[in-house]
């Protein structure tokens, strides 16, 4: 999709928001928070062999003409710079990455091109083109892995336990860098686990939603999970993409921590979700033989794959907003059963929907 800025009129022209990742789980969403804003967006994919913007239909802002999508890998630093060049955005989000924590043990090399030099051509782009341009950096909780306060706020230590979030933590620092050495307006986010029907396959409470909805439509019969005592703090991604807006439009860039404050077991997130279709789940075993059994029909429904095991953990997080809250006006406002209900529900209908 072709959109000319030249043919809008002057007084037209909203705020210009490029974002990274537009084809990702919070890029759809924040694209559709700041359309809904009037901005304009520059919506930056990577080009692949299969169209990937199912997200963008899903949020039905495909075809919306403030949406201009342009391809751009971030591993590219003559484009990332081009980019920033040719389209002079106000603000830019910059949410791609190679974002799966299995993912980035498979391909360390792949994850720090993408996720720490990504954000540096931008850094080094905003600073030769246009030092007023905002950024917003996605950072993630994942950095304080091995954790050193049992709740985590702005001023908690970080020990990262993937390379995934040892490549996070340089484009955190490096933002940081470049907001102290070149006065850029470069804030991060550390944002906790936050999910959504949109959310990817891979992930875990996804991957149990899902297959709430192919068990309850009879279409699978197993559902194989890793660690189930791992606890994260889940909020649902639309009210997250609100607090990375209000990042950027503060007096000053500064680093927050978006959470819930609450967190959960996999199991229990897991529990949650097949009561959700009616379906009651009692646990029982230990480590790799635990199971999760249906109370009503005693059939095993869940069950350990070792596989999926990861070779560090991060066993608990558990996010403190207050300075987001104070600062920003910023709280999460869904619960984990709502966010358990909503992705169940559009799972159930849409497996529903393609097996007919
Ligand atoms: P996601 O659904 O996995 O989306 C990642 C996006 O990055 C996709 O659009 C992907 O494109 C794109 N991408 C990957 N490599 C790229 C490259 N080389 N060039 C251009 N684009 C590339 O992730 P998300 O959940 O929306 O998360 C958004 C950001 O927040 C990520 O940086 C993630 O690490 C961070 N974060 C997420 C959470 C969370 O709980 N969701 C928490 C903290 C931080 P394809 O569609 O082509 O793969
Ligand atoms: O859903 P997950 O893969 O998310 P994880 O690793 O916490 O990472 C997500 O959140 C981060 C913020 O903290 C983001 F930065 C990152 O980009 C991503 O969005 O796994 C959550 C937990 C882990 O402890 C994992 O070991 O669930 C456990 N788990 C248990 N069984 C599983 C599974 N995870 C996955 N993906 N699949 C399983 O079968």
């Amino acid at each position: 999709m072709e959109t000319n800025y030249s043919t809008f009129r002057k007084e037209e022209l909203k705020k210009i928001a490029l974002i990274t990742g537009i084809t990702g789980q919070d890029g759809a969403y924040l694209a559709k928070f700041l359309l809904d804003r009037n901005y304009r967006i520059v919506g930056c994919y990577r080009r692949s062999s299969t169209l990937n913007f199912w997200r963008l239909q899903e949020l039905m802002i495909y075809e919306n003409n403030c949406l201009e999508l342009v391809d751009l890998d971030i591993t590219d630093p003559v484009a990332v710079s081009n980019v920033v060049r040719k389209h002079k955005p106000h603000e830019i989000y910059n949410l791609a990455a190679q974002s799966f924590v299995t993912s980035s043990f498979e391909n360390p090399v792949l994850t720090a091109n993408i996720n720490s030099l990504g954000p540096l051509y931008f850094l080094e782009a905003i600073r030769i083109v246009d030092k007023n341009i905002r950024f917003y950096q996605a950072s993630t909780s994942e950095m304080y892995g091995l954790i050193q306060s049992s709740s985590q706020d702005e001023n908690t230590p970080f020990y990262p336990r993937s390379p995934y979030a040892v490549s996070k933590l340089y484009a955190h620092w490096i933002t940081v860098n470049y907001r102290e050495s070149y006065g850029v307006f470069a804030a991060c986010g550390i944002l906790f686990n936050h999910e959504s029907p949109l959310r990817g396959e891979e992930f875990v409470t996804k991957k149990i939603t899902s297959a709430v909805a192919r068990i309850k439509h009879g279409i699978q019969t197993t559902l194989f999970l890793g660690n189930l005592n791992a606890r994260r703090d889940w909020g649902y991604a639309a009210d997250y993409v609100e607090g990375m807006w209000k990042m950027l439009q503060a007096e000053k860039p500064e680093n927050y921590v978006l959470a819930t404050g609450k967190n959960e077991t996999i199991r229990n997130f897991a529990k949650l979700a097949f009561k959700e279709a009616g379906i009651e789940i009692k646990f029982q075993g230990a480590k790799e033989n635990e199971v999760g059994i249906d109370t009503q029909t005693g059939d095993t429904i869940i069950r350990i794959d070792k596989k999926l095991y990861r070779p560090a953990e991060v066993d608990v997080l558990l996010g403190n907003s207050t300075k987001a809250n104070n600062e920003l006006n910023w709280k999460a406002r869904t619960s984990i059963q709502e966010l358990a209900k909503v992705m169940v529900e559009y799972d159930l209908q849409s497996i529903g929907q393609s097996i007919k």
